[in-house]
């Protein structure tokens, strides 16, 4: 209950009106505390799951969780009602969805249990997840092995993830 601890949440869509459910998801999170920062909007290539998928758009968000939403499994649980909001279905791994939201890390916090790992066991290999996440937090380092994000980066590469300059719109 540190009540400090501020939260990094990945946002996905490759479904539908994609910009339009990250515009919407942004303003949703607001329910779950303070959106302290917004990453630009990314456009990327499809990290597997089935072929011919459409390009991703990706962001990161920092929150400030609000009262109630402090731990781990009651931020997910927020973030997991909000994907049903947006009409997401589940039925193939990594499948195509309106909107994926994921809990990157929450302070220094480490979960692993069933439904339910912090940080995000595969945030450190993907690029779409470390590009937008240093807009908000560049000197964030994973609470386990001390790398960080601008590292892992390097490490990845940025190919196939490109900064639009799609807008979030009026907020
Ligand atoms: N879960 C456990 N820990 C967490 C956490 N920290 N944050 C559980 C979010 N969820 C967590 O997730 C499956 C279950 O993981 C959830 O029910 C929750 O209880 P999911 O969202 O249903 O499934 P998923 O997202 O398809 O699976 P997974 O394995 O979490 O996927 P990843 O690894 O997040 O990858 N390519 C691009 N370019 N951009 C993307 O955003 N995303 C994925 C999904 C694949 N390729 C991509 C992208
Ligand atoms: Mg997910």
């Amino acid at each position: 209950m540190s009540g400090e601890a501020t939260a990094l949440i990945a946002l996905g869509s490759n479904l539908g009106d994609r910009l339009g459910h990250m515009r919407r998801a942004a303003l949703e999170l607001a329910g779950l505390g303070e959106v302290l920062a917004l990453s630009s909007l990314y456009e990327t290539e499809p990290v597997g799951g089935p072929a011919g998928q459409q390009p991703y758009l990706n962001a990161v968000a920092l929150l400030a969780p609000a009262n109630g939403y402090e731990e781990p499994a009651a931020l997910l649980e927020g973030l997991l009602a909000l994907e049903r909001a947006h009409g997401r279905e589940r039925e193939v791994r990594w499948e195509a969805r309106t909107l994926d939201l994921d809990l990157l890390a929450l302070g220094d916090r480490i979960v692993n249990r069933e439904g339910l790992s912090v940080p995000h066991p595969r945030m450190m290999e993907r690029a779409f997840v470390l590009a937008p996440l240093l807009e908000v937090a560049p000197d964030w380092r994973h609470p386990v092995t001390g790398e960080a994000a601008g590292e892992a980066l390097r490490r990845t590469g940025s190919s196939g993830v490109v900064r639009t300059g799609l807008q979030w719109g009026s907020r």
